[in-house]
């Protein structure tokens, strides 16, 4: 039996990775809260739970055989060094920019001041308008920054539309179409091939 390593994204996404799991008999066997490792029902798969934004790392340094994690988190790390075979369909949302409400649109303005926790993704995005603008790094709570003056616009993950709402935002563009994917650490594709196609031979029958 070859042992497996997937790496899965602490949160929403392993909320929703939790029914897939079950269906490929890969529950956690152990308290998913406080444990960082737990083995999974099949004795040969070992479960790590890691922030979404490490999920990338894990598995490009080999840590993890397999991870889930956000095309949005791909698209910001860059995915180049993962392969990345299935879109599993989950924590389903969009990246978009949004704007004030009520506030004068910030068109014409020299250099639009964006905050985001996407600062590749936002760069790459205006940049190909031919637009140069400031960015703002955030860690969370992006909705904030045009409220208070510290930036013109956000992009960020919006899912129901009721966080910018609620915050008097409103969506200008969507960026892209955002799910969570099934990647592969490029030497595990080689090293333990039948394990991991078997693996995801399962997972794609369970998600198409
Ligand atoms: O804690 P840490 O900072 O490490 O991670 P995190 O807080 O980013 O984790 P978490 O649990 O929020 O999961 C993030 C991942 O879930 C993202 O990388 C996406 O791939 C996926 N996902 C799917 C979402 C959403 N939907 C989502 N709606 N991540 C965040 N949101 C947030 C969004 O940022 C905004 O604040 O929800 C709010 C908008 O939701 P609506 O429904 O009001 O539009
Ligand atoms: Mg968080």
């Amino acid at each position: 039996m070859t042992a497996l390593t997937i790496a899965l994204s602490k949160g929403r996404i392993l909320e929703e990775s939790l029914p897939l799991l079950a269906k490929l008999g890969l529950d956690p066997a152990g308290d998913i809260d406080r444990l960082l490792r737990v083995p999974s029902r099949d004795k040969a798969v070992s479960l790590l739970i890691v922030r979404p934004a490490d999920v990338p790392t894990y598995v490009e340094h080999g840590a993890a055989d397999l991870g889930i994690v956000g095309k949005d988190v791909l698209m910001e790390h860059g995915g180049a060094a993962l392969y990345e075979p299935l879109d599993l369909g989950i924590a389903r949302c969009r990246l978009s920019v949004a704007a004030k409400k009520d506030g004068p649109r910030p068109d014409g303005v020299q250099r639009l001041r964006i905050a985001t926790k996407y600062p590749a993704i936002t760069r790459r995005h205006f940049a190909a308008k031919g637009e140069q603008v400031e960015i703002i790094k955030l860690y969370g709570s992006m909705e904030l920054a045009p409220l208070v003056g510290l930036a013109d616009l956000i992009v960020d993950l919006v899912a129901t539309g009721g966080t910018l709402k609620a915050n008097g935002l409103v969506e200008i563009e969507t960026i892209c179409q955002v799910t969570s994917r099934m990647v592969v650490n490029k030497a595990a594709m080689k090293m333990k091939h039948a394990a991991i196609q078997s693996l995801l031979a399962r997972v794609a029958a369970l998600v198409k």
